[in-house]
């Protein structure tokens, strides 16, 4: 056997065996590039070999080109995908590709270059480009549709979805799926060929049915527009699939590669492969090494049935994970596993939930009123009322409870972890677990490290959640930590926007149309006033400074809760949650202005969008500054994956570094020079350095 690093070489009698070795995922960089064609040629020049399987063994066929390569020069590097797979369909021995595992994008474009194709019937098959805001940009968007048909490689290519390899037998997108050995099976195959059994042939000469395709594609068109208002990939990949029926294969290939060089140069695919990077960057921690030994956690606990503690319950039966949820009083215990058991069976009348799934999952369920049933778990969740006083209680009989080396977390959303650490005589195992409401639902969760957390808890929890499907980005102790820190003063900026005479339905459409899922208004009204009014006193006790009234209080003083009690900012008709305008709101904002001699002046929708935008950037800045995040990408994980931040923007970091860091540097002196203005306005000091160094935060 030779290798070449990244790629090895194997004759097994007369077949050339080239096994891609580039860990983790094979991705087709430059090196593994070349190194296929090099292999290839040697195949070629020996005489003895008279046929070639491609493979990356048994684990992972290739998750294609390597998405790192994509800002560098080196992806446009020869030989490129493009030249590799036009070195395979060239060859004149004929090259079986043989897959297991992923075989994603140029990987799965790699396959469909290969004159035939052997997959073990689990590999997970798919061209999922439009999720980085690209295209299959080595020839997929031409070969997808000969090999499955137009509607097949529409689905596939638009949705980015991969199916498992059973689901194409049948199809001429694979000749042989397997249950063994892929490599045996792909050798017998080519065996086969040699023997003359099997004509090879090339995806390319495939005709495509085109009057039976045009229909499909205008219907394509039109839902596609319709589904994908702020990307431009998907309306191209149908575009490019349309080259495949209308032009010669050549020339839809030309085309393709176009618009996947348009597509890279997109605000929207830059996002979206910085997402790729910053949702993976944040699992990494800098002093907890990934061979860091790991806790068992089999079991674990909950305390308190509300609305946290049920849908934190829910997140790890959901995972298979049994739990004890401990409450005070039976009544607030049997009302919380109402609530769960609703759920879940509401789940199952839409048919999400099997009748065996609903049943396993309340059997994981153990309800008590007695902490005693805690003492063998391995982990324990606190999500009990947001008092200092509570959570003492509450951690002074964890710490008398549980057995040594469990985990004790805190749900808390903006209590001091280390304050609560220093009730138990076991600061090391504590650490703060905030998810976001609904718990099962909502994908972020903040894990909070206390001065004294241990790095295996840390390692822990970032394993767990993994397991409970979580995205997680670490924060340091303080008020808010990462998320709801920046989110203070984006309530800030927009109740100043609203003071100085924007109308809450104009702050909160200006920042829908820019792509967040919710304005601060709508936000406010479905999280309840009363919790940010409750934060504000909390706030003014320690800081009678910020102790200001606004109009939010005079909304609580009159019942007005938001969504809950049917009014807010907005008034809500019963069972419904659309958010209409009430102009006995506007009267109110109208009265407040008046008392402060405030005259409305007129809003455009582009300074909402900066205020807004640039109070959560600055804020950000400082987080950063402070180490609370260990990187501006986890800033921006934390927006994307738990306050509805816009996919295409990439989140409030990469959108600060798109606008330009001068920029926001020079908006926030403006505001911050204003009469009257927050001190909060001046640019943090971190903002400020990197500007001077011509830096931006990625
Ligand atoms: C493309 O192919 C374009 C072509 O059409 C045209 C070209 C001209 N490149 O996700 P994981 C890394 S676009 C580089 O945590 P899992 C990843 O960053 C590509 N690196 O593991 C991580 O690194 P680290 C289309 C990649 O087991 C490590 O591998 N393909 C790539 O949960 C493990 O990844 C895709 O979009 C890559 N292509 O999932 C597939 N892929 O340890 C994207 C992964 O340093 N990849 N890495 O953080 C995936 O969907 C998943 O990674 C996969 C494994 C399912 C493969």
């Amino acid at each position: 056997m030779s290798e070449n690093r990244v790629a090895e070489y194997e004759q097994l009698g007369p077949i050339a065996v080239i096994t891609m070795s580039h860990p983790p995922v094979n991705s087709l960089g430059h090196g593994l590039r070349s190194a296929i064609v090099a292999l290839i040629d040697q195949a070629l020049a020996d005489p003895q070999i008279s046929a070639i399987v491609l493979t990356g063994g048994e684990k992972i066929f290739s998750a294609g080109a390597d998405i790192r390569e994509f800002d560098a020069q080196k992806q446009a590097s020869a030989p490129t995908l493009h030249d590799v797979i036009e070195v395979i369909e060239a060859s004149g021995k004929p090259i079986v590709a043989a897959i297991a595992g992923a075989c994603l994008g140029g990987g799965l474009e790699l396959a469909m270059g290969c004159h035939f194709r052997v997959a073990r019937s689990d590999a997970s098959l798919g061209l999922p480009e439009v999720k980085l805001g690209l295209l299959p940009g080595a020839g997929g968007t031409q070969r997808a549709p000969r090999l499955l048909g137009i509607e097949r490689a529409l689905n596939m290519i638009v949705s980015g979805e991969p199916e498992r390899a059973r689901q194409f037998a049948g199809t001429a997108l694979l000749d042989e799926v397997v249950d063994g050995s892929v490599l045996d099976a792909a050798v017998a195959f080519a065996c086969e060929v040699v023997k003359g059994q099997l004509v090879p042939k090339r995806a390319r000469d495939i005709k495509i049915d085109a009057p039976r395709a045009e229909p499909l594609l205008q219907f394509a068109r039109t839902a596609v527009a319709a589904a994908s208002r702020s990307f431009p990939a998907p309306t191209q990949c149908v575009e490019a699939v349309a080259h495949a029926v209308g032009k010669r294969f050549d020339e839809g290939l030309r085309l393709e590669r176009e618009i996947f060089m348009g597509l890279m140069a997109t605000p929207e695919s830059n996002a979206l492969r910085h997402i790729f990077a910053a949702e993976r960057a944040a699992s990494k921690l800098q002093d907890v090494p990934a061979d860091t030994p790991l806790r068992d956690i089999r079991r674990v606990g909950v305390i308190g049935a509300g609305t946290m503690g049920g849908g934190i319950t829910m997140a790890f039966v959901d995972a298979g994970v049994p739990v004890v949820l401990l409450e005070t009083r039976q009544e607030a215990l049997d009302r919380g596993i109402e609530i769960i058991r609703g759920n879940y069976a509401a789940s199952m009348k839409k048919g999400k939930l099997s009748q065996t799934q609903f049943d396993e999952r309340l059997s994981l369920i153990e309800p008590t009123l007695d902490y005693a049933c805690l003492a063998d778990v391995d982990l324990v969740i606190e999500a009990v009322f947001e008092e200092m006083n509570v959570k003492r209680a509450v951690f002074g009989r964890l710490d008398e409870t549980l057995k040594s080396g469990a985990i004790l977390a805190s749900n808390t959303s903006a209590l001091d972890l280390n304050e609560i650490a220093s009730f138990t005589k076991r600061p090391q195992d504590v650490i703060g677990l905030h998810f976001f409401s609904p718990a099962n639902v909502m994908r972020l969760l903040e894990i909070v490290r206390g001065t004294e957390t241990a790095p295996d808890v840390l390692a822990t929890c970032m394993h767990l959640s993994k397991r409970i499907r979580k995205t997680a980005v670490v924060a340091g102790v303080c008020e808010g930590f990462i998320g709801n820190r920046m989110i203070a003063r984006y309530a800030e900026a927009s109740n100043l926007l609203m003071m100085q005479g924007a109308s809450p339905q104009q702050i909160d459409g200006a920042l829908q149309r820019f792509g967040l899922a919710m304005g601060p208004f709508r936000m406010s009204d479905l999280a309840g006033l009363d919790i940010s009014t409750a934060a504000r006193k909390r706030k003014a006790a320690v800081d009678p400074a910020s102790q200001e009234r606004i109009v939010a209080d005079v909304l609580c003083e009159a019942g007005r809760l938001g969504q809950k009690t049917g009014s807010g900012w907005y008034r809500y008709e019963a069972g419904k949650r659309d958010a209409i305008p009430d102009p006995s709101v506007d009267a109110i904002i109208e009265q407040f202005r008046g008392a402060r001699g405030i005259a409305a002046r007129k809003i455009s929708d582009q300074e909402v969008i900066e205020r807004c935008i640039y109070a959560l950037v600055n804020e950000g800045a400082r987080i950063l500054e402070e180490g609370i995040a260990a990187r501006a990408s986890d800033i921006d994980v934390v927006y994307l994956s738990g306050y509805g931040f816009p996919r295409h923007r990439g989140g409030p970091m990469l959108y600060a570094d798109t606008v330009g860091l001068a920029n926001v540097v020079r908006a926030l002196k403006r505001f911050a020079a204003e009469p009257g203005a927050q001190s909060w306005w001046e640019p943090a000091p971190l903002l400020v350095k990197l500007v001077e160094a011509g830096r931006s935060f990625n």
